[in-house]
Order: C-alpha cells, then sequence, then structure tokens
C-alpha cells in the first residue's frame, strides 16, 4: 500500500469506515496525491533529441522529444480541428504542411483558442496545461509562451512535467520501422536509458504490411523472404528478440485495423501472413519471455491521407477474434484497447471470460469525460478493479499535465459514485481500502501484470 498517499490525509484514519458524506473529497484526495504509472504514451528522452528551441540542449529538426507550447498547439487532434473552422479551400493542405512550426501554431491558437471558445476536449487541454504551468490561458497570441518554453532545460522540463501531472513512469512507443528511431536505437544503445522512461517494441508493419517489413528485415540483415517459410520465421522471431533485448522491452504493441480477423479471412487487411506472424513468431516470442502483447484494436489509418497523423479514424472490431487468442494461446498476456465506443461492453464481458486479457485505458477519441465515465463505469460493474482506467497516449510530454488532470477528475467521479453504492448495501468501506483501490488503478494492476 502507498503509504506516502495515505499518510498525509487529514481528518481520517486509514481503518475507520469511510461516511457518505467524507467520500467525494477522499476520493478525489487519494486519486490527485496516488502516482500514475503511465502505460502507453508516444514520448520520448531527451536523448532521442529535440526540435523544439530551448535553453540548453541542441535543436534536432528530426528529434523526437517533443515538448512546449508550438508542439502542445500543433497536436494532430487540433489540425483536424482548425481544419473544421478554416477549410482546405482557404488554406489547402499542403501549404500548411509547409508552413513552420510557429505558423502552424498561430494559425491555430488564432482560430481555435481566439475567435472560437476552446471547448473541445482537445483544446481545454492546453489551457489546462497552460494554466497548471503557472501562465496565464487568456493570451492574443503565443509569444510570451513562447519565451516561457525557451528558457526551459528539456530533462529539467521532463521532472517538472512528471511532478505537475503526479506520473511516476513514462513508458513509450518505439517504433523500430520508423528510420528516424531505429538510426537513433543504433547509433545509441543508451539513448533511452532513463529511470524516468520505458520501452515498448512496437511493430505495426509486421502484422498490416509483411512483404513491406520483411524487405526491411531483408535491408537489416535478417534472412527473411516475402514467403512465410521456417527460416523466415526464424529469423522474424531473431529480429523481434534483438531489439526486445536492445530495448529491454516492457511489453510489444501492435495497433490493428478495424477489419482484424483471427483467423485471418481474405477481407481482412492483417491477412494470412499476419496471422502466421501472430501464432508463429510474435506469440511464442512474447510467451517465451513472459512479456505481454498489446493490442490497439480499431484505427483505420489515413482515412484523410491529407491530414498526415490527423487524418486517422476509428471503426467497429470484431470481438470473437479477440476471444479466440486470448483461449488459444493461454499462456499469453494481452493488454488490450479498442478504438470504438461500440466494443467497450463485449471487451468487459470477454476480460470476465480472459484472465490473461487487460483491458487498458480509453483511447484517443474516447479520451473525453463523456465516454470515459460511460466506460469507467461500464468496467466497474463488469471487472471490479481488474483493469486499467487510463493511458495517456501523450506525444507532447506536457500532455501529461492534461490528460491525467482530466482523467483523474472523471475516475475519481466514478469511483466515489460505486463506493457509495456500496455503502448503501450496509458495507463499510475504508479509508485504506481507497488507498489499496487506486494504487491497483493507476499503478498496481499494469505491474503485476507485467511481472505475471
Ligand atoms: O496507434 C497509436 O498508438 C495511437 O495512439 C496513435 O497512432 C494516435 O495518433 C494517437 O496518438 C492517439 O491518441
Ligand atoms: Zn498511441
Amino acid at each position: 500500500m502507498s503509504t506516502a498517499v495515505s499518510k498525509d490525509i487529514k481528518g481520517s484514519t486509514l481503518e475507520a469506515p469511510v461516511k457518505p458524506a467524507q467520500l467525494h473529497d477522499l476520493v478525489h484526495k487519494i486519486i490527485a496525491r496516488q502516482p500514475a504509472l503511465d502505460m502507453h504514451t508516444h514520448l520520448y528522452t531527451p536523448a532521442f533529441g529535440t526540435p523544439v528551441h530551448n535553453r540548453t540542449a541542441k535543436v534536432d529538426p528530426d528529434g523526437l522529444m517533443l515538448w512546449g507550447i508550438e508542439e502542445l498547439v500543433t497536436y494532430h487532434y487540433l489540425v483536424a480541428e482548425v481544419y473544421r473552422v478554416v477549410p482546405a479551400s482557404v488554406v489547402p493542405y499542403e501549404q500548411f504542411w509547409r508552413w513552420p512550426k510557429s505558423r502552424q501554431a498561430d494559425h491555430i491558437w488564432k482560430h481555435l483558442f481566439v475567435e472560437n471558445t476552446p471547448v473541445s476536449e482537445a483544446c481545454r487541454g492546453v489551457l489546462t496545461t497552460i494554466t497548471r504551468l503557472g501562465l496565464d490561458p487568456n493570451e492574443k497570441t503565443l509569444d510570451n509562451y513562447r519565451a516561457f518554453f525557451a528558457a526551459m532545460d528539456p530533462d529539467e522540463y521532463i521532472d517538472k512535467v512528471m511532478q505537475l501531472a503526479n506520473v511516476s513512469g513514462i513508458t513509450m512507443t518505439n517504433a523500430v520501422f520508423d528510420d528516424n528511431e531505429r538510426r537513433r536505437w543504433l547509433a545509441n544503445p543508451r539513448v533511452a536509458a532513463d529511470s524516468r522512461f520505458r520501452a515498448v517494441l512496437r511493430i505495426d508493419p509486421l502484422l498490416r504490411n509483411f512483404p513491406q517489413a520483411a524487405a526491411k528485415l531483408t535491408e537489416w540483415g535478417y534472412a527473411t523472404e516475402s514467403e512465410l517459410t521456417p527460416t523466415t520465421i526464424d529469423e522474424v522471431r531473431r529480429f523481434l528478440n534483438d531489439w526486445l533485448d536492445r530495448q529491454s522491452a516492457i511489453y510489444c504493441a501492435v495497433s490493428l485495423p478495424p477489419d482484424f480477423r483471427y483467423p485471418a479471412n481474405p477481407a481482412d487487411s492483417v491477412g494470412q501472413a499476419g496471422q502466421t506472424i501472430l501464432e508463429k513468431a510474435i506469440l511464442p516470442t512474447c510467451a517465451q519471455r513472459k512479456l505481454p502483447f498489446a493490442m490497439m484494436i480499431g484505427s483505420n489509418l489515413r482515412t484523410q491521407p491529407a491530414l498526415r497523423d490527423a487524418g486517422d479514424t476509428s471503426g467497429l472490431a470484431d470481438i470473437a477474434s479477440l476471444a479466440r487468442l486470448c483461449r488459444e494461446f493461454p499462456e499469453n498476456k494481452f493488454f488490450v484497447t479498442m478504438l470504438a465506443r461500440e466494443n467497450q461492453h463485449e471487451l468487459c464481458v470477454i476480460a470476465r471470460k480472459f484472465s490473461n486479457l487487460m483491458p487498458f485505458g480509453c483511447w484517443w477519441f474516447l479520451n473525453n469525460p463523456s465516454l470515459i465515465t460511460e466506460m469507467t463505469r461500464m468496467r466497474f460493474e463488469l471487472l471490479g478493479t481488474t483493469f486499467i482506467p487510463q493511458h495517456s497516449d501523450a506525444r507532447i510530454l506536457d500532455q501529461l499535465i492534461y490528460k491525467w488532470d482530466h482523467s483523474r477528475q472523471v475516475i475519481a467521479a466514478v469511483l466515489e459514485e460505486m463506493y457509495l453504492r456500496i455503502l448503501q448495501t450496509g458495507r463499510t468501506v475504508t479509508h485504506a481500502d481507497i488507498v489499496r483501490d487506486v494504487e491497483k488503478l493507476l499503478d498496481g494492476n499494469f505491474k503485476a501484470f507485467l511481472a505475471q
């Protein structure tokens, strides 16, 4: 139990039954004080380089560590949203992408934050972050914010943001098929050697486009062919082990399209090749190393290609395929998050049947208070406290502040509701119960599933 959390909460002893009137403050305080271990982000250590003008680090235009006001305001969620206000007929997409980041940010700030009320969750998040950093969210231009960030040291800023967000650890997404990232690992084996971060091997092309992935593996010295011969399978496993070792990865992950099926059918874009790679290379390797395999299911990539990262959408995925995988690979552990709201209830139902399935987070287009509330309530009602309610998916470091602030508020409200229902049965709930439950939800369930 995290005594640090419980020790300093005044007005209640650990074992005393909590009264209904105490619940609201106590639950919100305990959730605020419990450090969150963030199990899925797109954040990077400073050693991956930063393109952001700052006080101390060399600016690397292709650097992967994103932070500061211009990255915050040009987050791909906001690029999509600004195109709802200023259409491509006024600012053609390719013109926007040719603008320097500063001009893109000015454009977004003007149209989403000054000339319109920033009510969307992605807009509100920027405001929360700005305010939590002690800045005024009512500025008409970005100039004062730029000055604040230009004076910042990126490494120190990580500590500041983690402290404000009360995040104890950041789990990265390390896309080995991304040449920019891959070359940084090869150039500096200690690129991720930072106790605040953990690595995750992300392998989408291996399942989404095996022929393309096989060609890359051959380039990298693995004797893979586009046919799935035993040699190819062995070489794919060698590749996985090489990179899981290099990264000291804590799990392996993939994002899958809504049409993913197991077993594969001809219409399934992952297809027979993906199924074979999954069955004969990925899952056996993860099982042998006792590493979870994270499947993020339901993303249609580049539905609107002109928007680039902002152009992805969601789709209804097939739960029966997931249930088959959990049943047929009992030695494997599956972290699963799904992108369609309509998949959430069935995901909870199969999680009740398979303890090697750990549902996590309110992913992407679900990461909004209305849907986090719905999903978290459903998960408590069907799974008790045996799930991971949230991850940030932060792409820009500063986002940790708002993504965790906003989620903590929602999770606390739902948890309070659950405790009230328990008290109404006559069962007491103690302060210690709440501390234990919250620690599992924000930290312990993730750690325990990794260690299983
Ligand atoms: O596949 C993923 O990890 C997604 O989370 C991202 O690709 C997506 O762009 C995102 O950041 C959503 O929040
Ligand atoms: Zn993500």
